[in-house]
């Protein structure tokens, strides 16, 4: 028996035409699991798109640190950064997405690997990892990563997907590609650990 693929997406910041597309690219089909990499919101043109794609997929996506920021504005823990103010604005019309953001997880084990939205503090276990750490740490903290299980994670933008090696295997791959910034929406496909991509239609940032 073989297993299902996996396929694993980085920051789709409400570009949801692009995931459509990219899905699409990639073939998906009925038995494939699809993982996001959070930051579904904010910049992009169509959140609301998003959330009904993800629903339909049933795509599995992980608390980005935008996702976070607006849950907690509306728990009244957070002053609202600009840039979430329109998300902030159909939040507040949309019960249930909000409800769906807030259900976020700020990690997920896949068969193939570990999801986060940032990365992971260096020398503590996924479970014990701090959701700020798990949503924004900003240092490579992947070149310290030397475990086996792979880590897919998002939120720092590169130009082409990182592949970070350790004991020349895999075990951290960087998926935001800039897509919402007219980058490219990136999958990484497993297990053949291979990469499919499209162009952003435009940039939205
Ligand atoms: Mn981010």
């Amino acid at each position: 028996m073989t297993l299902p693929r996996e396929i694993f997406i980085g920051d789709v910041h409400a570009c949801a035409s692009e995931l459509g597309r990219l899905l699409d690219k990639v073939g998906l089909t009925q038995t494939d699991r699809v993982y996001l990499t959070g930051d579904l919101c904010n910049r992009g043109p169509d959140f609301l798109g998003l959330l009904k794609l993800i629903q339909e997929v049933q795509a599995e996506a992980v608390m980005g640190n935008h996702d976070w920021a607006l849950v907690r504005h509306l728990e009244g823990k957070k002053s609202l950064p600009r840039v979430a103010e329109n998300t902030a604005k159909l939040l507040k019309k949309n019960p249930q997405a909000l409800a769906y953001l807030r259900s976020l997880p700020f990690y997920r084990r896949a068969q193939h690997g570990d999801i986060v939205h940032a990365g992971l503090e260096p020398g503590v276990v996924l479970q014990d990892q701090n959701p700020e750490a798990l949503t924004e740490i900003r240092t490579p903290w992947y070149k310290n990563y030397h475990k086996e299980r792979l880590v897919f994670f998002g939120h720092r933008v590169m130009k082409q997907p990182l592949i970070q090696e350790w004991k020349g295997q895999p075990v951290a791959v960087g998926l935001d590609t800039g897509c919402v910034y007219g980058g490219r929406l990136t999958a990484l496909v497993m297990p053949e650990f291979q990469f499919y991509s499209v162009v952003a239609r435009r940039s939205y940032g």
